[in-house]
């Protein structure tokens, strides 16, 4: 019998859009998430089980071995990367799921681009604050960051800030609270991160299910969208 592998997972989009990959490759979970409580899911396959973590503690499982493998925003992966001193996850596929990107947003009836040509000290509040950081420190515009953990759309609203740096999809969040998008910084997707040790120990197993995957990719790149 081959090694029992973890694979952590959050509930909503990542579990969601990594179901149809974990099929493509024959597995089937066990559980309806949306229904039971359960924190461990088995599969069809004694080999594999699912445990299901919030998103910004999938890095946190993985690195410590809670998990072998996870799945993870690219934000989620670049926050817990700056915010850590361990060794590096191993990132071998990008799955392309719950994409988005990560912007800029200010209000209406805030110029963004003349506040960055005039050299102002812009208040930006985020959740991203290593992410935020290093991007204005690129483009060489002074900020104060703010550290939320959520409801960013607010802080432009009532003062606190003059912009933020959040995830956009569809765009209809900023919309209903009159935020307009100004910059982009990064495509967001979630990747495929493995556990160092686990990689060298159930080597066999990992790398069928990231072979699996990446057909199902592949295919899907192919595929006309
Ligand atoms: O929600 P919870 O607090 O439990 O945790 P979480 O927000 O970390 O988890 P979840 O499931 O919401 O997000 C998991 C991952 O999905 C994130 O780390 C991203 O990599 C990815 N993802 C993709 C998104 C979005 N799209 C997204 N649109 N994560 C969040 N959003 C939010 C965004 O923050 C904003 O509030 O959706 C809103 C914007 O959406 P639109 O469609 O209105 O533009
Ligand atoms: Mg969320």
């Amino acid at each position: 019998m081959s090694p029992q592998l973890t694979l952590a997972l959050s509930k909503g989009r990542i579990f969601d859009e990594t179901l149809p990959l974990l099929a493509a490759a024959g597995i089937e979970v066990g559980e309806d998430v949306e229904t039971s409580r359960k924190l461990i899911l088995p599969t069809n396959r004694p080999d594999l089980r699912v445990v299901l973590v919030r998103a910004t503690d999938v890095p946190t499982y993985v690195q410590q071995g809670g998990a072998d493998l996870g799945v993870a925003g690219r934000d989620v992966l670049l926050e817990h990367a700056a915010a850590s001193d361990a060794i590096a996850l191993v990132q071998p596929l990008d799955l392309q799921i719950a994409r988005c990107r990560m912007s800029v947003a200010v209000r209406a009836d805030f110029d963004y681009a003349r506040a960055v040509r005039q050299g102002s000290r812009l208040r930006v509040a985020t959740k991203y604050t290593h992410t935020a950081r290093q991007h204005f420190a690129d483009k060489g515009v002074h900020v104060d960051l703010i550290k939320l953990y959520g409801s960013m759309e607010l802080a432009p609203l009532t003062g606190l800030a003059d912009a933020i740096v959040d995830l956009v999809s569809t765009g209809s969040t900023l919309k209903a609270n009159h935020l307009v998008e100004v910059e982009k910084v990064m495509d967001i997707s979630s990747r495929l991160v493995v556990n160092p040790a686990s990689l060298k120990l159930k080597r066999e197993p990992i790398r069928r299910l990231i072979d699996a995957f990446a057909a199902t990719i592949a295919r899907r790149e192919g595929a006309p969208s």
